[in-house]
């Protein structure tokens, strides 16, 4: 199909921090504004980071995610189909401005390709930049204080086609309101042909808990700093946006191995319990890991239980976020973006879920 060119203009924006959770954090935000102020949607690649390699990658949108079910909640389009269909006459390469808040590095510039993985995003589409806007005060809070219709007033399509921003113009964590618009991010068909292939292939048949183990060395120097940031990362998620369901605690963050072990018993145990499974109990456990999946600890604790472990065999951080949402019950870290995706999944399917350490005993 051609695009046909949309007159209220673009929005495209280069997800430049963190990694996958931070990033889908971000996109939910983008969503948001973006249908706030009725332009398209520019869908960027996921930027990634290879070990050992100094420059990200990007990997193109709709190889994760499926851009119909994103269609029925505002206008997308990819950012490969942008740059072939749009850009040539919407942003040709001498109006291209890069917007962010205020000025950024050295100079009164955006410096929008200073630094990985700036530079490196933009040049996947061969994107220079000949000037910087600075947005401030406008903010992307599109829910309160009429923030779209400052926008539009301030940049009106007609003469700001496309608005381009150095970083996400969308709040870490998720703001409370764009939450449901999870629903709209549906995993790709490849992605759920491996799902579907482990669930039925490796997994016995029957009900199964997944759990999300967050505990690479990165994740343990993040922890430290919990006492000083009571809502650190994805916290909100359990705790509250204001911590009114109380501070993250180092076992929220870094459950011990006794936590987690005890943990699980008792919700498999409750889950088993209930009238309504008795007939269709947790009969596996899936494991999703960063680092230390704990397979052999918890094969042995379970074995009472019949309970069997199983991880997939393949570091791919998506298809086990996949899998998680196709579980049965599923405990998660509460300060992690990458435990939030799938509790949002879950909770717009209707799904139970639970945190490790949380509530606090
Ligand atoms: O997704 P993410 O932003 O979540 O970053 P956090 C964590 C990354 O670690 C994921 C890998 O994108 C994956 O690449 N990872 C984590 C996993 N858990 C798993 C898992 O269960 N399976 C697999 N295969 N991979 C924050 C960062 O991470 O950690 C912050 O976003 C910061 O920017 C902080 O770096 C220390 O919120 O957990």
């Amino acid at each position: 199909f051609c695009h046909e060119i949309d007159p209220l203009g673009y929005i495209v924006y280069c997800p430049c921090m963190g990694r996958f959770g931070n990033q889908a954090d971000h996109f939910l935000g983008v969503l948001g504004f973006a249908r706030a102020l009725n332009r398209t949607l520019v869908l960027p690649p996921w930027v990634e980071y290879r070990y050992g390699e100094s420059r990200s990658i990007q990997v193109p949108f709709d190889n994760y995610f499926q851009t119909a079910p994103l269609l029925d909640y505002h206008k997308v389009i990819t950012m490969e189909k942008f740059m072939t269909d749009v850009a040539p006459s919407e942003w040709p390469s001498e109006k291209r401005i890069s917007f962010c808040y205020m000025s950024r590095g050295d100079g009164d510039s955006c410096n929008a390709k200073e630094g990985n993985p700036f530079g490196p995003f933009w040049d996947t589409f061969n994107v220079d930049f000949v000037g910087s806007e600075f947005y401030g005060p406008l903010h992307y809070d599109t829910h309160h204080h009429d923030m779209a219709k400052s926008w539009n007033q301030q940049y009106p399509p007609a003469i700001w086609p496309v608005l381009a921003f150095t970083g996400a113009p969308a709040s870490f964590p998720v703001q409370h309101e764009n939450l449901g618009l999870q629903r709209y991010l549906v995993w790709s068909e490849p992605i759920m042909a491996k799902v579907d292939e482990f669930i039925k292939n490796v997994l016995p048949k029957g009900a199964f808990i997944g759990i999300h183990l967050r505990n690479g060395i990165d994740w343990v120097r993040a922890c430290e700093h919990i006492p000083q940031s009571p809502n650190l990362f994805a916290a909100p998620q359990c705790l509250g946006y204001r911590n009114e369901k109380g501070k993250a605690t180092m076992e929220m963050c870094f459950p011990s191995h006794e936590t987690i072990v005890r943990q699980l018993k008792r919700v498999i145990k409750n889950y088993n319990n209930a009238e309504n499974h008795k007939k269709n109990p947790i009969v596996s456990l899936f494991v999703a890991s960063d680092n230390n999946h704990m397979i052999d600890e918890l094969t042995n604790a379970l074995k009472r239980m019949n309970v069997s472990v199983f991880k997939y065999k393949r570091n791919d951080p998506h298809v086990d976020l996949a899998i998680l949402g196709q579980s049965n019950f599923f405990v998660g870290n509460c300060v992690s973006s990458y435990s939030a995706f799938v509790k949002r999944e879950r909770d717009v399917k209707g799904y139970p879920s639970a945190f490790w350490g949380y509530p606090i005993e």
